[in-house]
Formats: structure tokens, sequence, C-alpha cells
């Protein structure tokens, strides 16, 4: 018998399908391991699936059509792309007052992958119970201007995880951000019922990438999300650099006011992103952003795909 299922769960040789609401251990028909892309697994958590179900166990036949991926070049060879989650709604950048302190390149590198991907973003600010709260919220002004929302959580008090929580409700979410942010924590006061692993349980290490499988998990108001280790779900290798400003909403405006069609608005005279940065359209930091992601694109230097970008 054929069922349609989600991918919930992701393990060395053993995947989980959601099938009506239950879930079924599979295994993978031999043909999908047939790499035809640069894509090294063959399946990810929130794909759709064909399962054939015998004796409470499955097996994966068939993936059906993905509307967009969470992919980040693959540590063993990165001309080819792993590939963390696949059907993702809405893209959830956690981030801390401090400990650690919010990082906006950061920010700025997620959100364009949110856009590349057709991906909602939101961007949520954990700890607001320590730290100075009001210090980011100015820093962090800019993103609900460009449309992008901000929220601030405490996972330690509970304050604004109501609010979180009905922006997760009835979609699919992937939640990234550097490891310590809280992220592991904020979903487990949201759905204490799941009990997930946080920093505060770790033998090792004050929680540094205390998260180490990917999951798909079920919250109790109808969403599904996948919560990542650290920030090392995904990368901007598949954004073209001639797109890049076009993906930046506050520098999408003036790329049609270049003199040459293909301005990198780096270093070319005419440019019409760098005039509107003189006087003061752009913001400066954003527009460091885009060259810091520019130069990694075009492969000049490091692009900061690990932790610390
Ligand atoms: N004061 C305070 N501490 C928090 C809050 N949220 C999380 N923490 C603490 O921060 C540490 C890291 O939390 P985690 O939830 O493991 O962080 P994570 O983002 O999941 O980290 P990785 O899984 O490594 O990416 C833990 O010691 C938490 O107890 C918060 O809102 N306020
Ligand atoms: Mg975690
Ligand atoms: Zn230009």
């Amino acid at each position: 018998m054929m069922r349609e299922g989600l991918l919930v769960r992701v393990e060395p040789r053993s995947w989980t399908v959601e099938v009506d609401g239950v879930d079924v251990p599979c295994s993978l028909k031999p043909r999908l391991f047939a790499r035809k892309t640069n894509e090294r697994n063959p399946v990810a958590v929130g794909d759709r699936v064909l399962v054939r179900l015998e004796e409470g166990r499955g097996v994966i036949e068939e993936v059906l059509p993905r509307r967009n991926r969470v992919a980040r070049p693959a540590a063993a060879d990165p001309a080819t792309l792993q590939v963390t989650a696949a059907n993702i709604d809405l893209l959830v950048i956690v981030v801390a007052t401090q400990d650690p302190p919010p990082r906006l390149g950061l920010i700025d590198r997620c959100l364009v992958a949110a856009e590349r991907q057709g991906m909602e973003a939101l961007i949520v600010v954990n700890k607001s119970d320590c730290g100075r709260p009001e210090e980011v919220r100015e820093r962090l002004a800019r993103y609900p201007r460009m449309g992008y929302p901000v929220v601030f959580t405490s996972a330690l008090t509970g304050s604004g995880v109501e609010e979180f929580g009905r922006l997760l409700a009835g979609r699919t979410s992937l939640l990234v951000g550097h490891s310590g942010a809280g992220k592991t924590s904020l979903l487990n006061r949201l759905d204490p019922g799941l009990e997930r692993k946080t920093g505060a349980l770790a033998k090792h290490g004050r929680g540094r990438h205390t998260t180490t499988s990917v999951s798909l998990w079920r919250l109790s108001n109808g969403g599904h999300v996948v919560d990542t280790p650290g920030v090392r779900a995904f990368g901007l290798s598949d954004v073209p650099a001639a797109e890049l400003a076009i993906l930046m909403p506050d520098l999408r405006p003036f790329t049609g006011t270049c003199r040459f069609p293909d301005c990198t608005h780096d270093h070319e005279p005419g440019c019409g992103v760098r005039s509107a940065l003189d006087r003061g359209a752009i913001d400066a930091e954003r527009y460091a952003s885009y060259l810091r992601m520019l130069h990694g694109i075009l492969g000049e230097e490091e692009d900061g795909e690990g932790d610390e970008s």
C-alpha cells in the first residue's frame, strides 16, 4: 500500500516518515541513492515522500518535488551540497542579547538565503532577560523597516514565547543561529513535552553545538519545526553574484540605476547602489554585509561559512 508522508527524522541508514500522524520507521529504495544532482543526501527532513507500507515498517519509494531547500557545501567535498531540510515556510534567525552577542553579518546572510529560497524570515532576539535588549532593539531597527519582523523572547522567563509560538503555528519552520543563542531552549519552553537537549544539560563545553541531529518536530499548535546546531545549516553557494543585491530589499530599488548592466556595486563608476550609500539611503553596515557576501560568492576570500560570520 502506497501512502504519502512527511520525512521527520534522518539517521544513519534509518528514516522516519510521518504518515497520517503516525511515525513509521523506513528504509530507502536503493535507486534513490543514485545521485543525479550535486546533492549528497538523497532525502532531507521536510521532504514529502511516497512510502510502501508493510507490517508497521515502510520503504521510501519516491521523493516528491521540493518547494525549496536549506543546504550548505559539504565538508567532505565543497562542490557538493548537504541538504539540511526541504519545504521550509519560515526561517527563524535566533540571536541573543549576549552570550553570544548578535552579529548582524550573520542575520544578513540568513535573510539573503531566505529570499533566495522563497522562505519568510523572522528574527528572534532571545535572552531578553539579560544583557541590554533596548540597545539590541535599536541596532536591529532597520529589519522591521525592510519587512522582517523582530520579536524578543526569554526562554528563561517565558516572556515573548507565546508570540513566538503564534508565528510558528501551522507551518514548517527552521531555526538557525549561533550556538548558545537558545534555539533548543526556546523550543523546549514552547512545547515542554518534547524535552530536547540544551546546553544546560551538556557535560562539555558550555552548550557549544549541543544539537547534533536534525529532526522535524511536531508542535502542539499544528506547526513543524527543525532545530539546527549552530549556524551550520546553510551557505550562499547557490546564490549567483549578479542576484545578490536583488535579494536585499534595501539595495534592490537602486540596482536598476547603475551605468553598467552587469554592475557588481563594488567598484564600478556610475553605480546607483554606491550613490545611494553615499547619500545615506542605504545603511553602511548592510552594504558592508553585501560586500562580504559578494566576495565570498566570488571566491575572493573566506565567506565566513563557519560559526564566526
Ligand atoms: N538567561 C538566559 N539563558 C538562556 C536563555 N535561553 C537559553 N539560555 C541558556 O543558554 C545556553 C544555550 O542554550 P541552547 O538552547 O542549548 O542553545 P542553542 O541555540 O540550541 O545552541 P546549539 O544547539 O549549540 O546551536 C543554555 O545554558 C541555556 O540555559 C534565555 O532566554 N535566558
Ligand atoms: Mg540547540
Ligand atoms: Zn551598481
